[in-house]
């Protein structure tokens, strides 16, 4: 029998006026800035309701939020036997801009005075930035079209742009857009991204937002799973709750931001954020750290036969080989932290992972590995090439990836990544030549750094190991082998 800690929420949504619009209505949201933003509404009151928004899917969630009038429950699993489930009303209203009326909706309220502050979970494909440059691919069809048509915008940054654009024209103070996706320097990235479309149509309107637009970036960090239907079954079994509006998360949970918002900002310490002068170090070590060890369960778990972190995580294989990753290849990129600092974030991040409550699947972390893997393994592969230190963890997570393209391509099975198309064209191309194959993905400089597409060396052993995998050699046996070359 699970124990569960019910924490009811504690304010009124009528008293409360929106001052916050959300674009990503999903369950990082909801499971994380939704619950600060409430917590904080609980202790400090003010006019800081959310609207989120979907934009490009999930309408269906809108309409299922909208049905339970914006309420909605978060379970946090602290393990199988001891959860919270707290209630969440933070959010006013619910929108899908996916039709005319819907965007008209979503642009009337970020043009609105009360609007203070635009957040952002879009996914990391939502900037269209070359994952390793950051440059705005500005041939995608949906920048096109908010080039062509920048008042009827279907992306995130158009409708930032076009909403900036009707608030300077009313003479309304800019909001700050506040970016919560996993992306180094996401304020940065989103700006650039926001400025570089404003700039292919208004050279004046991008200097102007350079100007007058914050764009603070910050860390954002709870394991937050998609919501499955045996997650639904399991949250009612040990709650009661029969909503599909649900989510399910652990309890860790964190939030670092730049404190820099013009137009104000809640009361977020109060909730337990940390507002700092400078992120870096911060998102440098939870992505590497954190995602890093993410992205090599998804791949080479999956080619172990795991479904989910915490049962690759049973393999002591697997769990040594993270540790690892971890203190040898991604510490010494980190000289902001002592080694004891990340030897103990380290084990919590293992610990974490060992939650089986979660039922974090493989498949979901692996999905969208081109826009994720440049600052989860590359930039960091990039810092050991340049002080000759040996990555043979993160060289085969990359072969685990590739293989798993291979496979992916063989099988006629999506890999859910933007770049699907083009990787599975390669894979036919260069189909039994796994060194031309290899050679040329590294050649791909969106994903690859050109530090890694000339290291002549690196490409010899991902062919090895790549050949290795594809010729059935235990996973385990090759994180086995990585730690003698670690050791040398
Ligand atoms: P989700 O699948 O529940 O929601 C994804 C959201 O992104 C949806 O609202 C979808 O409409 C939107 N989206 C997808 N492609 C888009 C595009 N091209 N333009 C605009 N919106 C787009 O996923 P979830 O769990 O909410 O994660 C979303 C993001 O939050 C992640 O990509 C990551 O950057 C960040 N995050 C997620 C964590 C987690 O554990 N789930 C933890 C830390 C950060
Ligand atoms: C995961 C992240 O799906 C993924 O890529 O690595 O969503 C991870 O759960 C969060 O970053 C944890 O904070």
């Amino acid at each position: 029998m699970t124990n569960i800690q019910r924490i009811d929420s504690q304010i009124e949504p009528s008293q409360h006026d929106v001052g916050i619009v959300h674009i990503g209505l999903g369950a990082f949201h909801r499971a994380h800035q939704a619950v600060y933003v409430e917590q904080t509404l609980a202790l400090h009151g003010g006019d800081w309701m959310i609207v989120s928004a979907n934009i490009r899917s999930n309408h269906k969630l809108v309409e299922q939020m909208q049905a339970a009038g914006h309420g909605y429950h978060v379970v946090e699993y602290a393990d199988m036997n001891n959860a919270n489930l707290r209630e969440i009303k933070a959010i006013k209203n619910t929108l899908f801009s996916g039709s005319d009326e819907g965007r008209e909706a979503l642009l009337s309220q970020m043009t609105s005075p009360a609007t203070k502050i635009v957040t952002l979970t879009i996914t990391e494909k939502g900037y269209y930035l070359a994952p390793s440059t950051g440059e705005l691919l500005l041939d995608t069809p949906d920048i096109q079209h908010d080039m062509a048509f920048p008042s009827q915008p279907k992306t995130a940054l158009g409708l930032i742009l076009e909403s900036l654009k009707q608030r300077r024209a009313l003479g309304l103070a800019a909001f700050t857009v506040l970016s919560c996706d996993n992306m180094p320097h996401n304020g940065v990235r989103a700006k650039g991204a926001v400025v570089a479309l404003a700039k292919a149509q208004d050279d004046e309107f991008a200097q102007w937002i350079e100007q007058n637009v914050a764009f603070p970036n910050s860390m954002v960090d709870r394991i937050v799973p998609a919501v499955s239907e045996q997650a639904l079954a399991m949250i009612k079994a040990d709650t009661g709750i029969n909503e599909p509006t649900v989510v399910k998360c652990e309890q860790f949970s964190q939030w670092v931001i730049e404190d820099h918002f013009p137009s104000g900002r809640p009361q977020w310490e109060s909730a337990g954020v940390q507002m700092v002068e400078d992120v870096s170090s911060y998102e440098m070590m939870k992505l590497r750290m954190l995602n890093g060890s993410h992205s090599l369960l998804a791949y080479l778990g999956s080619i172990a036969g795991f479904k989910t972190v915490a049962d690759a995580m049973q393999d002591k294989d697997i769990r040594a080989f993270l540790e690892r990753y971890m203190m040898q290849e991604v510490a010494p990129t980190l000289p902001s932290f002592s080694q004891a600092e990340l030897a103990t974030y380290c084990q919590q991040l293992l610990a974490r992972f060992e939650n089986d409550s979660l039922q974090h699947q493989l498949k979901q972390i692996a999905m969208d590995g081109s826009q994720k893997l440049p600052q989860r393994w590359l930039s960091s592969l990039v810092e050991l090439q340049e002080k000759s230190l040996a990555a043979p963890a993160i060289e085969l997570g990359m072969a685990g990836w590739m293989v798993s393209l291979c496979e992916a391509e063989q099988n006629q099975q999506s890999i859910n990544d933007p770049l699907e198309a083009v990787l599975f064209e390669f894979v036919r191309r260069h189909r039994d030549d796994s060194m031309s194959l290899i050679s040329a993905l590294l050649q791909r400089n969106d994903i690859f750094p050109t530090a890694l597409a000339n290291n002549k060396a690196l490409l010899v052993r991902l062919v090895s190991l790549v050949d290795g995998l594809l010729a059935g050699e235990k996973v385990q046996s090759l994180m086995r082998s990585t730690s003698q070359s670690n050791d040398k």
